[in-house]
């Protein structure tokens, strides 16, 4: 790893990129705020005097909860038109931006790094050097940077590197062959383990809670062959009512909201033991569900999401948008038993 991560050293040197802009997926989750601030500090401790911009278009609330004891900041949009390298951190394509637009740059061949643990996306093909692994979270790919290159770690980056890891991993519950080799070595190197946990113990508030029991109220239940699959609609928080719909005993939950602006958000999750029964792999499936009409997904195999912006083919009701999903889900769940 530290190899590809030398060929891009290499290029910033050689192109004496001044300007660099790291991009974080939308709605930037711990590992995506880690490791893009991971990311940073690498490139920093290399070129102390070039200039890092950090991007996201919005940030999950837990995300917020983690910047607010750290002096880094996210700019919502393109503040700066002068980047000289374009580094995507935890996701591998430019939808996955969200309001934030690079086209400009792209159109401009202003070279394009990727450091990410996503399912595969045709886009990884634009980048100079990609940094994709299939492991449990991008603050680990970006702390075995750091093991190898023997960086000094500071303690405020080994510490939110931990919250990102602990993220992704479930506490632990998904782990990849060296995700408790890499929490040691962040945990030895000046990573806080406790405040890394704690800012992560989150109790649902009011109205979390209220979302999880009308998404259970409003649950159709199917009996595919290969697995209890349930559909739901929420007003918010739909990847979390997914989550609870399937620690409830669903084996694959879909649940979607319809936002203010008639936008379609839609969360899926599996569980561990449907995804290895099936083969499914739920970011693949968002992306091309997403894709059918207009909209942009991806994820993982067992959590991934979509959000569809123009919804004309759906119908107008929500429940009759449930149905309509489940349609489309179990043509595509067919689909999958073929191949
Ligand atoms: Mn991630």
């Amino acid at each position: 790893m530290s190899e590809e991560f030398q060929k891009i050293i290499n290029y910033v040197q050689e192109h004496k990129c001044q300007q660099i802009g790291i991009f974080a997926h939308l709605n930037a989750d711990p590992d995506a705020i880690a490791s893009a601030i991971g990311l940073k500090y690498l490139l920093l401790s290399y070129f102390p005097l070039i200039h890092v911009t950090l991007y996201a278009s919005s940030i999950s609330l837990l995300s917020q909860r983690i910047l607010s004891n750290y002096d880094e900041n996210f700019e919502d949009n393109i503040v700066q038109n002068n980047l000289d390298a374009i580094f995507l951190c935890d996701t591998n394509n430019l939808l996955q931006l969200g309001d934030i637009s690079v086209d400009e740059y792209i159109s401009n061949n202003v070279p394009v790094f990727i450091i990410d643990h996503h399912s595969y996306h045709e886009f990884t093909k634009q980048a100079i050097v990609s940094i994709v692994k299939p492991i449990t979270s991008t603050a680990e790919i970006i702390a075995q940077i750091y093991k190898e290159t023997a960086i000094q770690l500071s303690e405020n980056v080994g510490t939110i590197l931990l919250s990102g890891v602990l993220f992704d991993t479930r506490r632990f519950i998904h782990i990849s062959p060296a995700t408790f080799e890499l929490t040691q070595f962040l945990i030895a190197n000046g990573g806080n383990y406790d405040t890394a946990l704690s800012v992560l113990q989150k109790p649902f508030t009011k109205s979390e809670r209220i979302a999880h029991l009308k998404g259970a109220k409003r649950m159709i239940i199917h009996y595919e062959d290969r697995g209890i699959v349930v559909i739901s609609h929420i007003g918010s928080y739909e990847s979390s009512v997914a989550r609870s719909i399937v620690n409830l005993g669903s084996d694959f939950a879909v649940v979607f909201a319809l936002t203010s602006s008639d936008e379609l958000r839609i969360s899926f999750r599996c569980s561990n033991k449907y995804a290895s029964k099936t083969a499914i792999n739920l970011g693949e499936l968002a992306n091309k569900i997403a894709t059918k009409f207009g909209g942009t997904g991806g994820g993982h195999k067992t959590a991934a999401g979509a959000n569809i912006k123009d919804i004309k083919y759906f119908p107008k009701n929500k429940d009759k948008i449930a149905k309509f999903l489940l349609e489309i889900l179990l043509e595509e769940l067919e689909l999958t038993k073929e191949t």
